[in-house]
């Protein structure tokens, strides 16, 4: 069985993105008995959905966690919940940022993640990496890819996610103001981890209880 790992390119002036050196140093490892294949998808909102497509028809995975950096994070965020909007803050390495379009004309509000989001969280923690659940991929390329891939692959069997990692310490080192980092060796063991739990857990928890760290008002 293949697992696809997905990473973008560099985006928003800067010369690294940790999403892609964390896939690509993942790239043909063996995790639970599947193999790892690693892609790079352009930060272009034209780009990025074709390149996906490619990706699902030559890898015929049976897991896919796409990866993106957000900036500012502190932790390992386990998004649940891809939005069919497009608002993009900045420009995407094409140039263009569309505001208030949809991903997928008449496409539903939203698609969930079909990873086990909790049971990624708690070993992710409990092996010492910060990480959280997240309400919001944002509204971007990386949203983008990851309502594009639960379109895909909705119905099909196939458990896939999006995760969004922080900034490495050299791009926090740059940062003005700065913002919270991980080494990427952490990011690696974490993303690692996360894949196996992706490929063990009994349940997906798609919708599933309350998360009992949320605020209950
Ligand atoms: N992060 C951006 C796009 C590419 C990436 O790595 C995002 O969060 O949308």
């Amino acid at each position: 069985m293949n697992i696809l790992l997905t990473g973008f390119e560099p985006f928003g002036g800067d010369v690294i993105n940790p999403s892609w050196e964390v896939a690509r140093a993942l790239h043909g490892q063996v995790i639970g008995g599947a193999t790892v294949q690693a892609r790079c998808l352009p930060t272009t909102f034209d780009g990025a959905p074709a390149a996906l497509e490619n990706a699902l028809a030559v890898c015929r995975p049976g897991l896919v966690i796409a990866l993106g950096l957000a900036s500012g994070r502190a932790e390992i965020s386990i998004e649940r919940l891809a939005v069919n909007l497009i608002d993009a803050r900045i420009p995407d390495n094409a140039g263009r940022r569309p505001h208030d379009v949809p991903v997928r004309e008449g496409g539903p509000a939203a698609y969930f993640s079909t990873l086990p989001v909790k049971a990624i969280r708690q070993a992710l923690r409990a092996a010492g990496h910060p990480a959280g659940l997240s309400l919001t991929a944002g509204a971007f390329v990386c949203n983008q890819v990851f309502y594009e891939l639960q379109h895909r692959l909705a119905g099909r069997g196939v458990r896939s996610g999006f995760i969004h990692v922080p900034a490495l310490p050299e791009q926090a080192a740059r940062a003005q103001p700065t913002v919270p980092s991980m080494g990427v060796a952490a990011q690696i063991d974490a993303i690692r981890l996360a894949v196996a739990v992706a490929l063990n857990a009994e349940e997906a928890d798609v919708a599933a209880a309350p998360d009992e760290g949320a605020p209950t008002a």
